[in-house]
């Protein structure tokens, strides 16, 4: 019978009958036992009843739609951690943990290697108020650049927080989802079980973190596990501790960054810094005074990370 994995848990998976809505607990047979990566939240897979018992068993999986992974270099190896996802829904918390924008690159790096369409949201709107040189609008303009929507929210609140400063709120992100399996990633803290537990609309109930312990290094979430409501399927996971990009080859990473490969491919001198300055470049000529500062800004995220990756020879011939 055809089953989607819901939560993987050490040698058990929960996994739900597609036909019957039967939530069961099935153990991976043989060669689908090899590796951590045979049979991950998300996965669509066969189950079959054991002849001996109550036990189910998973024979054959999938083939899945999208992935969610990581790379282990020095290792060869590649860890799925969900499949069959069709958005990636990047939480960021305005206040406690503060925004950090060099995460949020780096979640959109991940968005665009796993071939997801990336939607953010900035929660915990209800405690925010604009202070310092912090432009909310200037984040979702950047944001824009790359097709990304954006979207303001009190998970908290929920409907009874209307949005301020951006144009979409929660009833635009709950139309956004409708029908799609969608993963949540982002810092421990920011609100990804809490965010969940308020679109199911109290269908689904997510354990949080107590308030207090926010950013004391403590995670509630511990494993990826999906939840189902009668709108869209969301996938709640374990807040990453490191953001390191350092899978990614230096000479790869400007394909990672789309809107900034458009641009430079764009500049007709072969080594021009892109500077705000240079005369003819690209850059400089493609921004409009709206976005100038954003792409800057953007341009200015994958050099610190391209650095970051290592000095490469070709540095000099693409940029
Ligand atoms: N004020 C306010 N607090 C919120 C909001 N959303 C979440 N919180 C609180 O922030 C804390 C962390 O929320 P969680 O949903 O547990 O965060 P998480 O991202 O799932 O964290 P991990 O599971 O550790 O990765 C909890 O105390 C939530 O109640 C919000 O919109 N406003
Ligand atoms: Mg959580
Ligand atoms: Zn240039």
């Amino acid at each position: 019978m055809r089953a989607r994995v819901y939560k993987s848990h050490q040698k058990y998976l929960t996994c739900k009958i597609l036909e019957t809505g039967e939530i069961v607990s099935a153990v991976a047979l043989g060669n689908l036992l090899k590796n951590d990566s045979s049979v991950v939240v998300g996965d669509y897979v066969n189950v079959e009843k054991m002849q001996d018992g109550d036990e189910w068993q998973i024979n054959q999986v999938e083939e899945r739609s999208s992935e969610i992974f990581r790379i282990f270099v020095r290792e060869s190896r590649k860890k799925v951690t969900a499949a069959n996802v069709d958005a990636l829904v990047i939480v960021m918390s305005l206040t406690r943990p503060a925004f950090k924008r060099g995460i949020l690159d780096r979640y959109l790096i991940r968005a665009s290697q796993w071939e997801l369409k990336p939607i953010v949201i900035f929660n915990k709107m209800d405690e925010f108020e604009p202070q310092g040189d912090f432009d909310i609008v200037f984040e979702a303009e950047r944001l824009k650049g790359i097709g990304a929507q954006v979207y303001e929210i009190s998970a908290i609140k929920k409907e009874a927080y209307l949005p301020r400063f951006l144009p979409q709120g929660y009833d635009q992100l709950i139309e956004a989802l409708v029908g799609k399996t969608a993963a949540f990633v982002g810092q421990s803290g920011v609100g990804k079980s809490e965010t969940i537990s308020a679109l199911s609309g109290g269908e689904i109930t997510l354990k949080t973190q107590e308030v207090g312990k926010v950013g004391k290094g403590q995670h509630t979430t511990t494993w990826s596990e999906l939840a189902e409501c009668s709108k869209f399927a969301l996938i709640d996971s374990p807040g990453i501790r490191s953001f390191s990009v350092e899978d990614i080859l230096a000479s790869d990473l400007i394909h990672y960054f789309p809107d900034i490969e458009e641009v430079s491919l764009k500049c007709k001198f072969t080594n021009c810094k892109h500077q705000e300055n240079s005369q003819g470049c690209a850059f400089v000529l493609e921004a409009d005074q709206k976005n100038r500062e954003a792409l800057f800004s953007r341009l200015e995220s994958y050099q610190r990370i391209r650095e970051e990756l290592g000095e490469v020879s070709d540095w000099q011939k693409k940029f």
